[in-house]
């Protein structure tokens, strides 16, 4: 009696870690699934958004003598990034990301510009800067993080 019970309880334990195997597969494969829904969902807020602002799928960028606010800039590796700059200032910006070699066409005072880049494979932290002489010299500079 208390064999076949013993028994039927190696036999429950072993369905139990068979079954339990196959949920944490099934779970890892949902893990996975929650990215590509949530950067589908991003990319449908930036397309129909317009110029929302704010942390959503495209992100503002204001410039200024002589700095970026925000001067953090967070993609996916290989993403493309959008970023609408805009001048806040009084003299012509741009913005320029040295490790993929893009640079933004210079922004008037009072205007804004939607640019858009595509951030390296390799995650890291690198530097974008205004490329108008003497701004970065006087802290026209940021930091893309690639994570
Ligand atoms: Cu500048």
């Amino acid at each position: 009696m208390t064999e076949s019970r013993q028994k039927g309880f190696g036999q429950e334990g072993l369905a139990g870690s068979l079954s339990r195997r196959a949920l944490l597969r099934r779970s890892a494969l949902f893990a996975l699934s929650i990215p590509v829904v949530s950067a589908a969902l991003a990319a449908c807020r930036g397309g129909g958004g317009g110029g929302g602002g704010g942390a959503g799928g495209k992100i503002t960028i204001e410039m200024s003598e002589y700095k970026f606010s925000p001067n953090t800039l967070t993609a996916a590796p290989g993403a493309t990034v959008t970023v609408t700059l805009k001048n806040v200032g009084a003299l012509q910006h741009d913005f320029h990301v040295d490790v993929v070699n893009v640079t933004s066409p210079l922004v008037d005072p009072g205007k804004s510009t939607d640019f858009s880049f595509t951030a390296p494979s390799q995650p890291g932290q690198y530097d974008f800067w205004c490329t108008v002489p003497g701004h970065k010299e006087l802290g026209m500079v940021g930091k893309l993080t690639v994570q």
